[in-house]
């Protein structure tokens, strides 16, 4: 116990911050029976524990004093460097210096909010969106906008009636937030022409985008769809990339991809944060994709993933009442459920844990505090019966609910 007020104490941007109910959650199950679908966790066994031993080693024996030292506050370039490749990003339009690696990309998600939002400006969001990008949108006072989105994602005629409304009142938007492939929580991809429709309107009313890509690798079906940031030539696109999915969240690394200024400004920024990204970190990454096993990773993971997801949606079929509906991802780790109106996921809460199972209650996604009957599952963590056994145990606590 402390003696000291700190709460009267605590800044404005303290006072208005929330913690994450993922986070709440993740402590409330860890080290129980509970099955948990609620943490956007990946499965540990597609972490390469092997070959990142066997390369921790050879860099601590070859390099050591630059491994274990500051690095750039820019991040490394040969990393910058293999990204810049991989990723396919434009040499007409970009170079190295339009990427910065940061602390996962929720330090990018922090950073680009610290460099354009002043309280009181607007955000866009999807209607539902990552909780833990609201909460930091929140923390720097943003008003934030939520938009419906469908199977193709962000309705584009209500974000376009949204903003005649907000430019009527004389006001402008900062930026469009979205997580354009196998969106956390929805699990939705925004469709290409949708992509190229929110551009032209970003264009027409002019604000960024923030593009958050971090499932983009983990297609299991269908082709690729260009992200938005590949299709723009104004550097009105701002990028959000990790090797939290792909690789490891352990090792903390991301990267943000944009316009010079941003990316200058990002950098001053960061500096003010944690100086620079882990040197080692930033080495073990460079050295396991130059050996090429990045690719072949993703390609396990997408089959590991897959399984999984394919598991989720026949044991929903299979116990899930009527009245219940779910969505399909084609990538990705969640699953979206809509249930009657009546049914508060947030009050079932209780009854899931008293079955041994946790879902994270729809709410917390949606920024105009809706979506009472909606949850997300996801599909990454726990093992194919688990999964099975969670969905079973999740249908029984449903169906007590469900009016005849
Ligand atoms: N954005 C989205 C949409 C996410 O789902 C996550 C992780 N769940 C992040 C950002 C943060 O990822 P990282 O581990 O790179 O900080
Ligand atoms: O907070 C974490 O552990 C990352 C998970 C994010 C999510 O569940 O969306």
């Amino acid at each position: 116990m402390s003696l000291i007020k700190s709460e009267e104490l605590f800044s404005k941007l303290a006072k208005q911050s929330k913690a994450s109910s993922i986070r709440e959650i993740l402590k409330i199950i860890q080290s129980s029976d509970v099955i948990s679908l609620a943490g956007g966790m990946p499965d540990p066994t597609t972490f390469p524990v092997e070959e990142i031993k066997e390369i921790c080693s050879q860099i601590l024996t070859r390099d050591s004093a630059r491994a274990l030292q500051y690095s750039s506050t820019e991040g490394l370039l040969k990393l910058r460097e293999f990204l810049f490749q991989w990723l396919n990003m434009d040499a007409k339009k970009y170079t190295t210096d339009n990427i910065i690696i940061t602390s996962g990309s929720q330090q990018g998600l922090d950073l680009v909010s610290k460099a354009l939002l002043d309280p009181g400006d607007i955000v866009i969001v999807e209607l539902p969106s990552y909780l833990a990008a609201l909460n930091v949108f929140r923390s720097y006072g943003a008003e934030m906008i939520g938009i419906p989105m469908d199977s193709e994602g962000m309705q584009m005629e209500s974000l376009e009636d949204t903003l005649e409304k907000i430019t009527s009142k004389g006001k402008k938007v900062k930026f469009v937030y979205t997580i354009s492939n196998f969106q956390n929580p929805a699990g939705v991809t925004m469709s290409l022409p949708r992509r190229k429709k929110m551009l032209e309107i970003a264009q027409k009313y002019d604000f960024f985008i923030l593009e958050d890509n971090p499932y983009d690798k983990l297609r299991f079906e269908g082709e690729p769809i260009p992200s938005i940031f590949s299709f723009d030539y104004e550097g009105r696109v701002i990028n959000l990339g990790t090797f939290s999915k792909i690789l490891c969240p352990g090792l903390r690394l991301a990267w943000v991809s944009g316009n010079e200024e941003i990316i200058e400004k990002i950098a001053t920024l960061k500096q003010a944060t944690d100086l620079c990204t882990t040197m080692l970190n930033q080495l073990i990454a460079s050295e396991y994709c130059e050996q090429g096993y990045i690719d072949k990773n993703i390609e396990s993971n997408i089959s590991i993933y897959k399984d999984k997801r394919d598991i989720m949606l026949q044991s929903l079929e299979k116990y899930f009442p009527e009245g219940t509906s779910w969505t399909k991802p084609n990538g990705g780790f969640f699953v979206f459920v809509t249930l009657p109106e009546y049914i508060d996921t947030d009050e079932m809460f209780s009854d899931a844990i008293k079955e041994k199972v946790a879902y994270v209650s729809g709410s917390s996604f949606y920024a105009d505090g809706k979506g009472k009957n909606t949850m997300r599952l996801s599909f990454c963590y726990p093992s194919k019966e688990d999964i099975e056994e969670g969905i079973k145990r999740l249908g029984k606590v449903i169906s007590k609910q469900i009016r005849k």
